[in-house]
């Protein structure tokens, strides 16, 4: 009545913005995305009979903030008849902060509560729990280049390439550390319900999934570096158009693609993406990641620099 399980935060190259139902919480796109290696959440669920309500412990201390969520998830996977569970998570990157947490985390708190509980769920099913738990969780579920789909009322996830065939390596650039000010979720339910972009951004979404597949499957890096920025700046232009507006972006991050695009302009092969935070991932090509990272730390504003690599979907670990 115990499992761990590990998982890496993924990166949208065609991001998912918007719902097509909130209760079931499907996303209203499909997305690609690139599964990080060396950033990760290690999750540790473990039936306790002394417990009267869930326990969730992030990082050495008791959150119950994110509880009510995390007993969401364990109900989906387990049924509300389930024991009471211990749950502990380790991060090793910040949380909340438009780098993708909810995503590693749900994703490892699925694969550890099915293993825990014996619920024996498929790897289709465990997909939909992890995006109804977090749209994104689903895509760490896989490693390297992963697509996620809309089949009528289900997702399903599928490996475009393995990280190994083609090696990209990422470049976070850290701008604020702190919680982002509105939630994601929230901030696409304001995007649906007001930006005048919203529907523009939903009709175009197949174009844009299209063309990264081709350049994924070609290994071609001009064209997916196109491509991604296009979608990142389009996804951010729905939420700039909606009312209240949502910025989740400061001075640095604009900054941050300033130095991108001198970089792109001495040859250098890199672009950036820019999720719901002001925080600016650089995609570039392994004999970049030097001349990258140096560029990106002197950048006025920035705070921390990460790097990583591609890596594995969510797996079990033994426990500690
Ligand atoms: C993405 N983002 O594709 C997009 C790009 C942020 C910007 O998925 O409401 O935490 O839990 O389903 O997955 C972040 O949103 O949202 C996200 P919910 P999630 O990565």
């Amino acid at each position: 009545m115990r499992a761990a399980a590990r998982a890496q935060p993924n990166i949208a190259l065609i991001k998912y913005w918007g719902k097509r139902d909130t209760d079931r919480n499907l996303p209203a796109v499909g997305s690609i995305s690139i599964t990080l290696a060396d950033l990760h959440t290690d999750m540790q669920v473990a039936e306790d009979e002394t417990l009267d309500v869930d326990a969730f412990e992030l990082n050495g201390q008791q959150n119950a903030a994110m509880l009510p969520r995390v007993s969401r998830c364990l109900d989906s996977v387990a049924g509300r008849t389930r024991p009471r569970l211990r749950v502990t998570s380790l991060c090793n990157f910040p949380v909340a902060a438009g780098l993708a947490s909810s995503a590693s985390a749900f994703a490892a708190l699925v694969i550890a509560t099915n293993a825990a509980l014996g619920c024996g769920h498929s790897d289709a099913a465990l997909a939909n729990l992890a995006g109804g738990a977090s749209g994104s969780a689903a895509r760490s579920l896989l490693g390297g280049y992963v697509e996620l789909a809309n089949r009528d009322a289900m997702v399903a996830v599928n490996t475009l390439l393995a990280a190994e065939e083609w090696p990209l390596q990422v470049v976070v650039a850290i701008t604020t550390p702190g919680p982002k000010p509105v939630s994601s979720g929230d901030a696409m339910e304001i995007s649906r319900k007001t930006s005048p972009f919203y529907n523009r951004w939903i009709e175009q979404q197949p174009v844009d999934l299209n063309e990264a597949r081709d350049a994924i499957a070609n290994r071609n890096f001009i064209k997916l570096a196109s491509v991604a920025e296009h979608n990142c700046l389009k996804m951010h232009s729905v939420m700039w158009g909606s009312r209240p507006p949502i910025v989740y972006w400061n001075s640095a991050t604009l900054a941050c693609m300033q130095t991108i695009r001198e970089l792109q302009s001495q040859g250098v092969a890199v672009f950036f993406t820019i999720d719901a935070g002001p925080q600016v991932k650089a995609v570039c090509m392994p004999d970049a990641t030097a001349k990258v990272q140096q560029a990106l730390a002197a950048t006025p504003g920035v705070t921390d620099i990460m790097l990583s690599g591609l890596g594995p979907g969510a797996t079990l670990v033994p426990l500690e």
